[in-house]
């Protein structure tokens, strides 16, 4: 079946052809979180400065990231495209264990 979507518009400004099939997710990728996990040992002070390193907040805002996982159990440091959430939650994993802490994080379609 044939879909006219936005980007018909988009690449046909004249008019559009009704004929042409454009995936959703052409336009729309799908967005995931990266999640910290809270644990009992990771320092306060670590979880903000890599939220710092990592995903360039300002201290105020990783200090309210990092809060929220103290107290909730976890909390969203960021929303990305696939490969970039993984990428991210990567580095996370990577950065930690470097300091021999055991912050986690996970990935999950939004
Ligand atoms: N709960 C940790 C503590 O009391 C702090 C912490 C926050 C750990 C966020 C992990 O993702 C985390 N030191």
């Amino acid at each position: 079946m044939n879909k006219t979507t936005d980007n018909d518009y988009l690449r046909h400004p004249g008019g559009s052809p009704a004929t042409e099939t454009v995936p959703p997710e052409a336009k729309r990728p799908s967005l995931y979180r990266v999640v910290l996990i809270n644990d009992d040992y990771t320092p306060m002070e670590f979880v903000v400065q890599m939220l710092q390193k990592l995903f360039g907040y300002g201290r105020e805002k990783a200090t309210r990231i990092m809060l929220e996982v103290h107290m909730k159990g976890r909390g969203v440091c960021g929303v990305f495209a696939f490969e970039i959430a993984e990428t991210r939650a990567a580095q996370v994993l990577e950065y930690a264990r470097r300091y021999e802490h055991p912050l986690a994080c996970v990935v999950e379609k939004v």
